[in-house]
C-alpha cells in the first residue's frame, strides 16, 4: 500500500449537521446529500435527533406529542442526554472513515428549549449541557422565511409546531449563530435540487479541509 492510499483508507469521516425550522426539507437534504456522498465513495451515516427509539427518546417522543408533560429544564436536559448517549458511536465512525450526517443536533437543543421564554431557561444556559459534544465539521442552516414554510402546508400537531414558536426559534437560531463557527446558510426556498446542489458545494468544501481542520474537536461554550 502507498503510503497516499494509506492516508486516504485511515482518514476520518466528517460530521456535518443539517438544522433547520421544521419545513425547511431537512429530511429531503439529508437523503438527498446521503445519496450523493455515497455514489461518490464515501461510507456514510444518517442520523436525526432527538432518536426516539432510545428509553430517554421515548420520554422526548411522549412529550413531543402532548401524552406527557414535564419541567421545561428537565426536558432539556433529556433532549441533550438523548445526544450524549450516542456521542461515542458518532465519535467512533468518524474515526473510522465514516461520514455522520446529523438531523438536528445541539442548535435546535439550545434554541426550542430558549424560545419557551422561560426566564431561567436562557440561550446561555441551554447550550451549556451541550459543550463537550462532538463538535459538527459543518452545520448547514435551511433557511426559509415564513412565507414559504406557510406555502409548503400546514404545521403538524406536535408541541412547537406553531406560528408564534416558529418565529421565536427563527429568531434564536439567528442569534445562535452569530456565536458559532462552521455554520453555512443555505437559502432552502429554492427547488429540491437547486438547494441540493448548493449543500453538496459546501460539504465538498469541508471534506476538502478535513486534513487541514485535524482530528475531530468539541462543542465548546458559546462565544460573548
Ligand atoms: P423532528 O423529529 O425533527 O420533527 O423534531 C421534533 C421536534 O423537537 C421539533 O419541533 C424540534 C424539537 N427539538 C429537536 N431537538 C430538540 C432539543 O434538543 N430540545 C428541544 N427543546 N426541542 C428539540
Amino acid at each position: 500500500m502507498t503510503s497516499q492510499s494509506q492516508s486516504a483508507s485511515t482518514r476520518r469521516g466528517a460530521l456535518i449537521v443539517v438544522e433547520g425550522l421544521d419545513r425547511a426539507g431537512k429530511s429531503s437534504q439529508c437523503e438527498m446529500l446521503r445519496e450523493y456522498l455515497s455514489k461518490g465513495g464515501n461510507a456514510v451515516k444518517y442520523i436525526r435527533f432527538p432518536d426516539r427509539t432510545t428509553p430517554i427518546g421515548q420520554l422526548i417522543d411522549s412529550y413531543l406529542r402532548g401524552s406527557a408533560n414535564q419541567d421545561d429544564h428537565s426536558i432539556h436536559l433529556l433532549f441533550s442526554a438523548n445526544r450524549w448517549e450516542l456521542a461515542k458511536s458518532i465519535e467512533q465512525d468518524i474515526a473510522s472513515g465514516t461520514t455522520v450526517i446529523v438531523d438536528r443536533y445541539s442548535y435546535s437543543g439550545a434554541v426550542y428549549s430558549a424560545a419557551k421564554g422561560n426566564p431561567t431557561l436562557s440561550l446561555d444556559w441551554a447550550w451549556l449541557p451541550e459543550i463537550g459534544l462532538p463538535r459538527p465539521d459543518i452545520c448547514l442552516f435551511l433557511s426559509i422565511s415564513a412565507e414559504e414554510a406557510a406555502k409548503r402546508g400546514g404545521y403538524g400537531a406536535e408541541r412547537y409546531e406553531n406560528e408564534t414558536m416558529q418565529t421565536r426559534v427563527r429568531e434564536l437560531f439567528r442569534s445562535l449563530f452569530g456565536r458559532q463557527e462552521d455554520i453555512a446558510v443555505i437559502d432552502a426556498g429554492k427547488s429540491l435540487e437547486e438547494v441540493s446542489i448548493d449543500i453538496q458545494s459546501v460539504v465538498a468544501d469541508c471534506i476538502g479541509r478535513l486534513d487541514a481542520t485535524g482530528p475531530l474537536r468539541t462543542l465548546g461554550p458559546l462565544a460573548k
